[in-house]
């Protein structure tokens, strides 16, 4: 072991701090099954740069980063991280730090730049691919491959709308993931469809803060539109699922889900039954909405249809049957989780778009209490114990294996790399997030495979451009040198121990 890896080891971070707020943050380290995997999380747009590079096509987020007056802080990821033209280095940096898996999503006008069905095929994009997938099966780190992670082609918006056409949209996404299989699915083993529908439906079509931004101050219609997206994703990814096990699954034997994304939700007045409710509720509409449909292969959930009525779209005779073949096919469910809220049933009538049956969110209760200690995010809390309920709360409903596809947090100062070097701030979220995982292994009988922690590097965050940092290693932005945190130390030795830990444990 390095001096410098020495001077983060696992061990620093098992302290109890934040006695004010009476938060017990104390590490445990806790357990973790021997074949439990570990890795790091990126997607396309955020880390690649080369945004036309090679014959690259324009995405929405192109555009997007764009606009005048700018909508993401005035930056754009033109260059980013530049991973297209350091992926070498990037993938050496992951081996070095024994990661067992690498999550990454395609830019699918890299390799498609007009996106379409009939669109020719870039084969220079195809190349930077297979040279990624390549290097990393040869330091034995498993790729996770992401289709949709938000950057629809831009020209595919331009003709129909993207994901406002179910049909068209549906049609060239299966266009698009055929290739991706045909080409690298020889060695990609697990995919993924769409990263977050929640995301792409509300904060796309809603609240327009991300690509393409459609919100009621633009006149879009924010009553339908948010619905009808996340309808063509759940019949895109259903139809996606089909081929892949009809076409290739029994020659290339890989498994293929979807990523769904959302907060646990504690009641804000815990003596109110309607704030009980409104919890409970409010995850039906953020997670339920998907993954009923993806996972029981059902319709929307009942209190969906009711509260929302005819802004829901309705499946046919012959979707309902996609739904319900498919379902099954899913290998598990990849959560995406950051953090807890608590939910509070309002009373006044709700907006003529609210999306979610008239409940606010907020990070304090009506005592007062806060959900948990903040981070460098006011909504982004440290609240283990809710993301244990919420993986006991996936698993009673869904009962399908789970791989945690996304967990991490930004705390402040972070552009200077000596103070993000000495994360320790983040090294203890992950520590107790981990702890809560082997508590709903060990303790509550959830079946979890695998945590990627959000991210392998600090990278643009969307709309907030390269303020939050997520990264276990700092870049430069100036520079682009890259340097680990010690929370990349620590995921390296936390998996080291605590997997040998389990191994005894699971002998005994
Ligand atoms: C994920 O999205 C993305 O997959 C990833 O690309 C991103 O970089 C990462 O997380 C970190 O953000 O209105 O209170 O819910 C997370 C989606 C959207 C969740 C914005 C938090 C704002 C706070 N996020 N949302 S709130």
């Amino acid at each position: 072991m390095s001096q410098e890896a020495s001077m983060f080891s696992a061990a620093d971070v098992v302290v109890s701090y934040d006695s004010s707020t009476g938060h017990d943050l104390t590490v445990q380290e806790f357990p973790l099954p021997a074949n439990f995997a570990w890795g790091t999380a990126t997607a396309a747009y955020q880390i690649e740069g080369g945004a036309s590079q090679d014959g690259k096509g324009k995405s929405i987020w192109d555009t997007y980063s764009h606009l005048e007056p700018s909508r993401t802080n005035g930056e754009n990821a033109d260059v980013s991280c530049d991973h297209y033209n350091r992926m070498p280095e990037d993938v050496e940096l992951m081996a070095s730090l024994d990661v067992d898996v690498y999550r990454f999503s395609i830019a699918w006008s890299r390799i498609i730049p007009l996106g379409g069905r009939d669109d020719p095929v870039n084969e220079k994009g195809i190349a930077f691919y297979n040279d990624l997938i390549d290097r990393l099966v040869a330091r034995n780190i498993e790729p996770v491959v992401t289709l949709y992670h938000w950057d629809a082609p831009q020209e595919i918006y331009d003709r129909y709308g993207a994901l406002l056409d179910t049909g068209e949209f549906r049609a060239d996404f299966e266009h698009y993931a055929r290739l991706c299989f045909t080409r690298f699915g020889d060695r990609v083993k697990k995919w993924v469809t769409f990263n977050e529908p929640y995301i792409i439906s509300i904060f796309a079509h809603l609240n327009g803060t991300l690509a393409p931004g459609h919100c009621r101050e633009a006149g879009t219609d924010t009553k339908a539109e948010p619905w009808r997206v996340g309808h063509t994703i759940i019949l895109s990814h259903a139809a996606v699922v089909d081929m892949y096990a009809r076409e290739f699954q029994a020659s290339q034997e890989g498994e293929i889900t979807i990523v769904l994304n959302g907060h646990f939700y504690e009641p804000y007045n815990a003596s109110l039954q309607a704030d009980k409710d409104a919890a409970e509720r409010r995850m039906v509409f953020y997670i339920g909405w998907f993954a009923d449909p993806v996972f029981l292969g059902s319709d929307y959930p009942a209190e969906m249809r009711s509260y929302l009525g005819p802004r829901l779209p309705e499946f046919t005779p012959d979707e309902r049957e996609l739904l319900r073949r498919t379902a099954p096919i899913n290998a598990f469910y990849g959560m995406n989780h950051y953090s807890t809220k608590y939910a509070r049933q309002l009373s006044d009538p709700p907006a003529d778009d609210d999306w979610t049956s008239n409940i606010e969110e907020s990070s304090v209760n009506s005592e007062g209490k806060e959900i948990g200690p903040v981070s460098g995010l006011g909504w982004l809390r440290v609240a283990p114990e809710g993301f244990r309920k919420l993986l006991n709360w996936v698993w009673k409903r869904y009962h399908v294996p789970i791989i945690v596809t996304e967990n991490g947090c930004p705390y402040g100062g972070e552009e200077d790399v000596a103070r993000a070097v000495d994360d320790k701030f983040r090294q203890r979220y992950f520590g107790l997030y981990l702890d809560a995982i082997s508590r709903a292994i060990y303790e509550d009988g959830v079946v979890v495979k695998g945590y990627y922690a959000w991210s392998l590097m600090d990278n643009y965050e969307w709309s907030a451009g390269y303020g939050p940092r997520y990264g276990i290693v700092h870049v430069d932005f100036t520079t682009l040198k890259r340097t680990p945190k010690g929370s990349a130390y620590y995921l390296r030795d936390t998996f080291k121990s605590r997997r040998k830990a389990s191994s005894r444990r699971d002998v005994c």
